[in-house]
């Protein structure tokens, strides 16, 4: 089976050469020198969740490398558009997790299945240090109910997990090393646990779109043009940062955070 066949059969594709080990060395310095400098920072945990690439030039760069958009290119077409970049990094010995989700079912987006998250290591990442597990074949099955926990451990703002129960034998652990990428469907069932080890887990997410995505009717957001062209998509086109955190970076990411910001209209109630 070829990349594509893999993703269309299995909802994933594990261990995928995203970028030169000496490019994850220079990306894993850049990213440990952002949380030594800016981690106790109040906006930390905004910055990290969402629109990352606004704020971290090195993020976006790293979103835009030839050899990941080329795998990104076989999976969605030549018309890439970054949506949203995020940095779940895990400190060591950490309870930060993430319950078993799928993403299609809380995105304002449409079709979810031309959207894929590239998922790129730059530290090992194993079961010790909180590294993602998928259910084989579970995007097949389409959505499931989840219930919204709030519970403070997730790294998803609103806590959401499934509420039906995961079939154990189809449980696959997503070991990476430094370079490598997991992609996953945005039906595909994952989860991934504490960090129990004394290392930081570092790695970033990337959504990628095709220009034939668009938000839900009544709601607005925006992406970054990174191959091809953008004929029928229905983002607001914007840029990545000159800089890290630049004072035109933080003014465009507070814009696109308020143009965005009708999805997360039910955490702000809450
Ligand atoms: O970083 C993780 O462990 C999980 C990330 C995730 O849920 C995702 O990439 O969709």
């Amino acid at each position: 089976m070829n990349l594509r066949q893999k993703y269309d059969h299995y909802g994933f594709l594990t261990a995928v050469d995203a970028i030169s080990s000496a490019k994850a060395a220079y990306y894993a310095k850049k990213c440990t020198e952002f949380i030594e400098q800016y981690s106790t920072h109040s906006d930390y945990s905004d910055w990290t969740y969402g629109r990352t690439e606004m704020v971290l030039r090195w993020v976006a760069e790293l979103a835009a490398e030839e050899s990941l958009l080329n795998v990104i290119e076989d999976l969605i077409g030549p018309n890439i558009l970054l949506w949203n970049a995020f940095l779940p990094v895990k400190p060591p010995h950490s309870a930060a997790n993430f319950g078993w989700h799928q993403d299609a079912t809380y995105w304002p987006v449409e079709p979810t299945n031309q959207i894929i998250t590239a998922w790129v290591a730059l530290s090992p990442v194993n079961p010790s240090n909180g590294g993602m597990q998928m259910v084989r074949g579970s995007h097949s099955n389409g959505p499931v109910a989840h219930e919204t926990t709030y519970d403070k451990t997730s790294m998803l703002r609103r806590g959401q997990q499934v509420t039906i129960p995961i079939d154990d034998t189809k449980v696959i652990n997503i070991d990476l090393i430094p370079g490598q990428a997991s992609i996953h469907h945005t039906l595909m069932l994952h989860r991934s646990s504490s960090n129990e080890s004394k290392d930081w887990r570092l790695g970033v997410g990337f959504n990628y779109a095709s220009s034939n995505v668009k938000p839900l009717p009544g709601y607005h957001d925006s992406a970054i043009l990174l191959r091809g062209d953008v004929k029928g998509s229905g983002f607001e086109l914007t840029e990545p940062p000159k800089s890290d955190l630049d004072k035109a970076a933080l003014e465009n990411f507070a814009r696109v955070q308020q143009l965005q910001s009708k999805r997360y209209d039910d955490v702000k109630q809450s």
